[in-house]
């Protein structure tokens, strides 16, 4: 089940689904793979009364006017109002805010944080003080305003749609890290899944903003929201808008995306925005959604398999998703399936079942492409210019006024600074990269 919360998880998601709504109609004339009834695609879709296509997902925004435009866009009908889980007046680009749904430091009950989630998702799990003290929605709500009652529709609306599922559902969470709604209310909601679905596995797709900044407090924002998926997520498939951006303006890699060339396909609007969403799209389609019949008969679905492979370890759980393409002018695409096999054969899989095969997922079947999933030591960058920006940030007092405002203080930032320094530490000692790089 995919929860898009925010702009950029909506504006992701919708991009997602066309894609592989198209990819589904494609495939099921297609003897090779599964019809429209394959697993894989019950894992995305279901079939409404009219016999339509509905994606399997919640779009969930502390304002309208995104996801009202996703709606409006959205030709084949998706999505439905029912699934939409909406607020009025955003959450200003504040994590704090986002997560706490708490709208001033007066409110009677709040309380300031003390300390910042378990690192662990052994010690997170059986405890009932999931979270940081602070964090008790009952502590913070004003239940005056309903405004601040959307994240228990959204719980509602999460076990509804569990509940048809076939088997024990997994999450996957898009948002972007440096805002408000995606960044604070999705923390909230990853902490919700860990407590209320224990045996799911829960993924989280986190869209990083450019170092050079969108939002003046991203890096705070950003800081709060990875320390939290460290603590609640199982895994983190980790994309950043400047890596995206530069890859495709570099290489003509947006050309080659399915709807792509010239940067139309909605989601984020034209231009470079939408380019950068169906190159996310697509990367997500290529690492989670498989349309292979072996695939789908076994029942095991992606995320868990990305979780159980490239995030066994729990310290390098922040993974990089890149997809390469076969493009159609400079390669002979008939040597593209030997070259897949052959590059299979030297990345061995802990599967006994399938062994060293490739796995045929929506992303590569659409064009000739190869995704890999890895926890390759890049995130240390991330992490260290992130975490060195919101220290700077609170050296400086800047900005923290505004969290103080929603209940959360600067000790709580430095403390999960700390922690996502931890986490850099881990991947530095896999990779065994050098304290000064
Ligand atoms: N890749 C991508 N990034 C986006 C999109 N929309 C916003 N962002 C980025 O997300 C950050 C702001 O978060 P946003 O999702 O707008 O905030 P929210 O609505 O409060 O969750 C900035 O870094 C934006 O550049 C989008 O459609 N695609
Ligand atoms: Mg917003």
């Amino acid at each position: 089940m995919i929860l898009q919360i925010g702009q950029c998880g909506n504006q992701v998601g919708q991009v997602l689904f066309e894609r592989l709504a198209a990819q589904c109609s494609s495939s099921s004339s297609s003897p090779s793979t599964l019809g429209p009834e394959s697993a894989a695609e019950r894992d995305m879709f279901r079939y409404g009364p009219d016999g339509r296509r509905r994606a399997r997902c919640l779009l969930v925004d502390t304002e309208p006017k995104v996801v009202n435009s996703v709606l409006a866009a959205d030709r084949e009908g998706l999505f439905s109002r029912q699934q939409c889980f909406l607020g009025q007046s955003g959450r200003g680009n504040n994590w704090a805010f986002g997560y706490n749904q708490l709208n001033s430091a007066a409110t009677p009950g709040s309380k300031a944080p003390s300390a910042l989630p378990r690192g662990t998702r052994a010690a997170a799990r059986p405890s009932s003080a999931l979270g940081p003290g602070w964090i008790s929605s009952t502590a913070t709500e004003d239940p005056s305003q309903a405004e601040f009652r959307i994240l228990d529709q959204v719980y509602d609306g999460i076990r509804r749609e569990a509940e048809e599922a076939d088997s024990c559902p997994s999450f996957l969470l898009i948002h972007s890290l440096a805002g408000g709604s995606g960044s604070g209310m999705g923390s909230r909601i990853a902490e919700h899944l860990r407590e209320a679905y224990p045996l799911a596995h829960v993924a989280a797709a986190s869209v990083a903003p450019r170092a050079a900044g969108d939002t003046p407090m991203q890096s705070l924002n950003s800081v709060m929201s990875l320390s939290f998926l460290q603590a609640y997520a199982d895994c983190v498939l980790l994309f950043s808008n400047q890596d995206l951006l530069d890859a495709c303006q570099r290489s003509s890699v947006a050309a080659l995306l399915p709807g792509g060339g010239g940067g139309g396909g909605g989601g984020g609007g034209g231009g470079g925005m939408g380019d950068i969403n169906r190159l996310v799209a697509h990367n997500l389609a290529g690492a989670l959604w498989p349309l292979d019949a072996a695939d789908a008969l076994s029942g095991v679905g992606r995320i868990r398999d990305t979780v159980c492979t490239v995030a066994a370890d729990p310290c390098t759980k922040l993974l990089e998703t890149w997809t390469v393409h076969c493009h159609p002018n400079t390669a002979v695409p008939a040597l593209w399936p030997d070259s897949l096999r052959s590059l299979a054969s030297l990345m061995p899989r802990a599967d006994a079942l399938r062994g060293n095969a490739p796995i045929t997922t929506a992303g590569a079947a659409a064009a000739p492409s190869l995704t890999a999933v890895c926890n390759r030591s890049s995130v240390i960058g991330l992490l260290g210019g992130t975490v060195q920006r919101a220290l700077a940030l609170c050296d400086a007092g800047a900005y923290l006024h505004w969290y103080e405002r929603h209940g959360c203080t600067g000790d709580a930032v430095r403390e999960a600074a700390h922690r996502l320094l931890d986490v850099a530490d881990c991947y530095r000692q896999l990779h065994r990269v050098p304290y000064d790089q």
